[in-house]
């Protein structure tokens, strides 16, 4: 279940971007993403599920589009695989539906939600909020880099994923405290206009 975790890791947001699914995922490739996650939490079903399959369809051959919570649109839809939430179905029940081969990940945001996750089968962990961050409708409190630390430790060799106020500027601390790629929405979309450019510039400091 190893796979290639780039250092930046974007997720869309179009309240944020006030652009489509589809039109951020060509800006964020434009820049050089290679793995981005799809989260709608407003969007009707039909209209995510419309939204989704349009930037799937574009997908390059080098880009790996993930959906949040969202299990039955990433099976329908062939995606590369689903990040799940801690109330959303079980892992396991998961990749039984989306098989050996989909890319799983799972949000944690306590370190006892880090030993659990490590045992199950995912790709990746993600651990957060790390830092403040006014992306996310009621947030958990923020962990903050020494509990990152320890994250690391529990997962060993496991992917982790940090999220949570990650920018340019902190994103070197975030890496020295053992994260293997940064999960961002804010720092490369609430400028429409530089998607690509911001990307290409995070990507360039990692
Ligand atoms: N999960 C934990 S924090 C967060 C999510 C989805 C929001 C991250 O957004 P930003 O703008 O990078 O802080
Ligand atoms: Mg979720």
């Amino acid at each position: 279940m190893q796979f290639d975790l780039p250092r930046v890791y974007p997720i869309t947001d179009t309240l944020l971007s006030g652009l489509s699914h589809a039109e951020q995922v060509k800006r964020l490739v434009s820049g050089g993403a290679t793995l981005i996650q799809l989260r709608e939490k407003r969007a009707a079903s039909r209209q995510f599920y419309g939204d989704a399959k349009a930037a799937l369809t574009t997908r390059d051959s080098n880009v790996r589009l993930i959906i949040n919570d969202r299990t039955d649109i990433a099976l329908a839809l062939k995606a590369d695989g689903v990040h799940l939430g801690q109330s959303d179905i079980p892992v396991e029940a998961a990749r039984r539906l989306l098989g050996e081969k989909a890319i799983i990940g799972v949000s944690t945001h306590d370190l006892a939600q880090v030993e659990l996750a490590g045992r199950m089968p995912v790709n990746y962990v993600a651990f957060g909020p790390v830092f403040e961050t006014a992306t996310k409708g009621n947030p958990d409190r923020v962990v903050g880099l020494n509990a990152l630390r320890e994250a690391r430790a529990i997962l060993s060799s496991l992917p982790l994923v940090a999220i949570g106020g990650i920018t340019i500027a902190n994103a070197p601390a975030v890496f020295a405290a053992g994260a293997d790629s940064v999960a961002t929405i804010a720092t490369l979309l609430s400028d429409p206009s530089r998607i690509a450019e911001n990307t290409r510039r995070f990507l360039k400091v990692t």
